[in-house]
């Protein structure tokens, strides 16, 4: 089954957002492989958001991150990885929709309260730097058969 990292950013988790996102995964029929509060060191950011390096508000955006602790999760599930880009929202809040975690939640592009993997290569990537392996659960869910 796919797998994707999926990350509450530091002004959701003290805009109090952890048991929201967590249920919209859940009551979807995804299921959480690991999960853990943390606080994102500046080397592990920098690694993270290794793509933007470049860009102008790469430093801004390695500051936010490591501003606050954030809420790290593994999701499982068919098509996990699209499904949650989804769920999340476009990256601007402003062009969001209603119903998404940025549409419903945001506002600036810079707080924009979550973090998803968009490919199977990000997210095995995000994945191996977030969690090691022993923090990851495989287990059976009573609700499998009633989802697939
Ligand atoms: P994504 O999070 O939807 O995958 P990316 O383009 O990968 O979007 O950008 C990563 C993050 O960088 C965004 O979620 C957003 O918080 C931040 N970001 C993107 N563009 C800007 C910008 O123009 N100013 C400040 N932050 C930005």
């Amino acid at each position: 089954m796919e797998k994707t990292f999926i990350m509450v950013k530091p002004d959701g988790v003290q805009r109090n957002l952890v048991g929201d996102i967590v249920s919209r995964f859940e009551k979807k029929g995804f299921k959480l492989a690991g999960a853990k509060l943390m606080q994102i060191p500046n080397a592990l950011a920098e690694e993270h958001y290794g793509e933007h390096k470049e860009k102008p508000f790469f430093g801004e955006l390695v500051e936010f991150i490591t501003s606050g602790p954030v809420f790290a999760m593994v999701w499982e599930g068919e098509n996990v990885i699209a499904t949650a880009r989804q769920m999340m929202g476009q990256t601007k809040p402003s062009e969001a929709l209603p119903g998404t975690i940025r549409g419903d939640f945001g506002l600036t592009v810079g707080k924009n309260v979550v973090h998803g993997s968009d490919s199977p290569e990000s997210a095995e990537r995000e994945i191996n730097l977030f969690f090691n392996q022993d923090e990851l659960v495989s287990y059976e869910k009573n609700d499998h058969n009633w989802i697939y």
